[in-house]
């Protein structure tokens, strides 16, 4: 039974959504379009976002007509949805330090910078590791690289496989810490507790019985961390090519 707060949704379906690449161009903010595009939508279903990035970030990129973006969604997922809001109130949040404690956590850290530092690469900023609560993001570049600077790097990565080979060597290394690794963006990676991908979300909608849950991200493919939840039984999955393709399906598929 779909909860009572949704009851004037003419159709009891819930559709999510990855941020960057999807809702937004990567890292920034989500265009007018779009907006308007996702207030029709959520006339007749409940709508959500599901990012890798920290709520905080989210917001920013989500929230540019200063509205609170936990308003603007019903459900809002943060870190694959460690942090958790539904109808504007927090549902619940995990911890990586908790799966992993401080000891283990200290020597995967430790390894990571000091990979990092033997990298040859053609620039390095700062921020090599950001801490965020439920999984570490990653980036050789370092992430308070401006805009051109992380475009560059991805057109490097693609030809070089930086970060590949880097997932590669921690996927060996640490083999039994149950982690996974997962590239989601340009210029880094993330690392999380297996079974903590954008899927975890799910635990807090599976009870609220919608008759269909649909997904839409841009990183479908397998190795991506779009793939778990849109190739997951529950959903429906939509693979986009950018905001825009969000728009031409929603309006194909809801006819908004
Ligand atoms: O949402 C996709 C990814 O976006 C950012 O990646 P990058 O800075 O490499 O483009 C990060 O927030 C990352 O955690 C996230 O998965």
């Amino acid at each position: 039974m779909v909860s009572s707060e949704f009851s004037d949704r003419p159709l009891k379906k819930l559709v999510l959504f990855d941020v960057d690449g999807t809702l937004s161009p990567a890292r920034q903010a989500v265009s007018p379009a779009v907006t308007k595009a996702l207030q029709d939508l959520r006339k007749k279903v409940v709508i959500g976002f599901v990012g890798g990035s920290d709520f905080v970030k989210i917001s920013e990129q989500l929230s540019v007509s200063g509205s609170n973006v936990v308003d603007d969604f019903d459900y809002a997922f943060a870190e694959n949805g460690l942090t958790a809001y539904k109808s504007g109130k927090l549902l619940a949040t995990q911890s990586f330090i908790k799966f992993l404690g401080e000891e283990r956590y200290k020597t995967l850290v430790n390894f990571i910078l000091h990979y990092v530092a033997d990298l040859d690469i053609p620039i390095k900023r700062g921020t090599f590791v950001e801490f965020r609560n439920g999984m570490i993001n990653v980036s050789p570049l370092g992430r308070n690289a401006t805009i051109a600077e992380r475009n560059e790097f991805e057109a490097y990565d693609k030809k070089q496989g930086i970060r590949a080979a880097f997932v590669k060597v921690l996927q060996e290394k640490f083999a039994d810490y149950g982690l996974t690794f997962s590239i989601g963006g340009k210029i880094s990676f993330d690392i999380f507790p297996q079974g903590w991908d954008k899927t975890y979300a799910l635990r807090h909608v599976e009870q609220e019985g919608f008759e269909e849950i649909h997904f839409f991200g841009d990183k479908t493919y397998k190795g991506g961390n779009d793939y778990e939840i849109f190739s997951d039984p529950r959903t429906i999955g939509h693979s986009v090519d950018n905001p825009d393709d969000t728009i031409r399906i929603l309006k194909e598929v809801f006819q908004i």
